[in-house]
């Protein structure tokens, strides 16, 4: 007979920017919770996926790209969140990004030497590689930078190899009893989702330097039986900014706005009525008290 004695563990995911984090957690929990962007610094929150089977509880800990540069506050508050989920886990997923070793992964390591957690090196985005033959030399070199951790290479986009990680994930997790109810897919309210859903539309509709710019504050958020309303605050530093954000006739503003409602409905299970102002409030991103009040974690 299998042992039901129940199992329950966290699992920090980790890593420089834009190696796919975010996109792991959504496809270990097979929802669309966290924002994912092809711009580094999507994440700007400690945010948790959690995975529940009957006997096996699976507390997965996103958290925002650790990196280099130190110029802002946001940017010293987004490491900072980084680091201080690494410690605490029964397990470390580092992620990096097939072929592109960087110098801060070499940063990320650094900081991973000091744990007693096992950690997964997880190679991700084989898919971009031309052959499989181009992935043997940079197992080798992943390997030699953490010896004593398991490789793993997968494609975020290939069920297949996400399957074989979460099974390895799986072996990990101790014995232990739920933290969170069996039904729960993460620990903060859909209010705050429903923002990350806005902002994450507008990283992907927007220039490089500009998704750094901009917070979403829901300003209203009333919820029935059936239906969600939601009035979203998108937040820019200047002028021009906000000209961009919505756009020509306010197209732009509208794309955001259409995707992001689909986005929130599916995960809240319900009908969602979207509305989206744009305000301008400068060194919101050096403002402790902006950036607080815009949700970032405190530290
Ligand atoms: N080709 C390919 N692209 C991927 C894969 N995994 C993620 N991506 C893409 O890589 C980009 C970054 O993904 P994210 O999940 O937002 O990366 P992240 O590590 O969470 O980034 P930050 O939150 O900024 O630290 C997105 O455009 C993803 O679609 C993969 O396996 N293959
Ligand atoms: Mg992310």
């Amino acid at each position: 007979m299998a042992d039901k004695e129940p199992r329950c563990g966290y699992v920090a995911i980790i890593g420089r920017p834009n190696v796919g984090k975010s996109t792991l957690l959504n496809k270990f929990l097979g929802v669309h919770l966290a924002a994912t962007a092809n711009k580094p610094q999507t994440t700007r929150n400690r945010i948790l996926g959690i995975l529940s089977g009957t006997d096996l509880q699976i507390i997965f800990v996103d958290t925002p790209g650790i990196h280099r540069q130190q110029k802002r506050l946001l940017n010293r508050k987004l490491n900072r969140t980084a680091q201080a989920s690494i410690h605490g886990n029964d397990l470390v997923l580092f992620v990096v990004e097939a072929d592109r070793w960087s110098s801060e992964d070499d940063l990320v390591l650094g900081k991973l030497k000091e744990l007693d957690a096992p950690v997964i090196m997880v190679i991700n985005k084989i898919d971009t590689l031309e052959s499989k033959e181009a992935l043997l030399p940079f197992l080798q070199k992943a390997q030699e930078k953490l010896p004593g951790a398991e490789v793993i290479p997968v494609s975020a986009f290939d069920e297949k190899s996400v399957d074989y990680l979460l099974d390895k994930v799986i072996e990990r997790i101790p014995k232990g009893d739920f933290v969170y109810s069996q039904d729960a897919i993460t620990d903060r309210p859909m209010r705050f989702h429903s923002s990350e859903m806005v902002r994450e539309q507008l990283i992907q509709s927007l220039e490089q330097e500009l998704p750094h710019a901009i917070a979403v504050n829901i300003e209203r958020y009333e919820e029935s039986e059936t239906r969600i309303e939601i009035h979203a605050l998108i937040i820019v530093e200047r002028e021009g900014q906000k000209r961009i954000v919505i756009g020509k006739n306010g197209q732009v503003l509208k794309k955001v706005g259409t995707i992001a409602r689909k986005n929130i409905a599916r995960l809240v299970d319900k009908r969602v009525h979207l509305e989206l102002w744009v305000k301008v409030k400068s060194g919101w991103q050096d403002s402790e008290q902006m950036l607080n009040q815009f949700g970032l974690d405190q530290d």
